[in-house]
């Protein structure tokens, strides 16, 4: 599918803001891909579609994700949480997307998962980091975008756990999960500051 096809039919599902989101998405998710050497066409796609159910019914999300292979729990969670799992069933059935990992990356892009791949990561990054989004923080993770995909995407998953619990809102598993796994990966890859004996320090710190 090219651009304008896939711009077309997500603009009739979709509000004016929220389009022109998509947009700034996709333009976004395409500059990381070049940058972190991803197919720019498979990011582009991906983008255009990430938020092509936000505006289903909840009656239609559940049911989707009732009788598809997607995950039960979702269903206990909020269901802001629902249009990613459900978009990556649409693009499939609706216009035979097969590509996993463009799937893959519609399906997390709220929350993330454990083993993100790089598309994943793109997509989570893009949608967090695109020029018409501004709050306390951004800009420390928008310059962390041109260097660090990795490092980018944990300081997301840590903004959003942290903007979560402040709210008390509860924090479904994959997002723990992409957390967790990001930290592991940089912790072994020495892309944090601190090491082991700082850590270390850190806690005996407090006893
Ligand atoms: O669809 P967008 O608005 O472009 O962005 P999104 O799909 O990343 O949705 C963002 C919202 O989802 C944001 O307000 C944070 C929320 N969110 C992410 N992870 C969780 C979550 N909300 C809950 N309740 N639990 C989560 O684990
Ligand atoms: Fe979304
Ligand atoms: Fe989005």
């Amino acid at each position: 599918m090219n651009k304008q096809d896939a711009l077309s039919i997500v603009e009739t599902h979709l509000t004016k803001k929220r389009f022109e989101h998509t947009v700034r998405v996709a333009e976004t998710a395409v500059t990381l891909a070049n940058l972190y050497q991803v197919s720019a066409k498979k990011a582009e796609i991906a983008a255009i579609f990430h938020d092509y159910c936000k505006y289903r019914s909840l009656e239609e999300m559940m049911r989707i994700i009732e009788t598809s292979y997607l995950p039960k729990d979702l269903l206990l969670y909020h269901h802001e949480l629902w249009h990613g799992p459900v978009a990556s069933i649409k693009v499939e059935e609706e216009y035979g997307i097969t590509d996993e990992e463009i799937k893959s990356a519609i399906y997390c892009h709220t929350t993330g998962k454990a083993h993100m791949g790089k598309l994943d990561l793109i997509i989570f990054v893009a949608d967090y980091i695109e020029p018409g989004r501004s709050f306390p923080g951004l800009e420390e993770v928008r310059e962390m975008a041109t260097t660090d995909l990795l490092k980018t995407a944990w300081m997301i998953s840590r903004n959003t756990i942290n903007f979560l619990m402040e709210k008390k809102n509860r924090i479904y598993p994959d997002t723990f999960h992409a957390y967790n796994d990001l930290t592991r990966l940089l912790d072994g890859g020495n892309h944090f500051e601190q090491n082991a004996i700082g850590n270390i320090e850190t806690s005996s710190g407090s006893m």
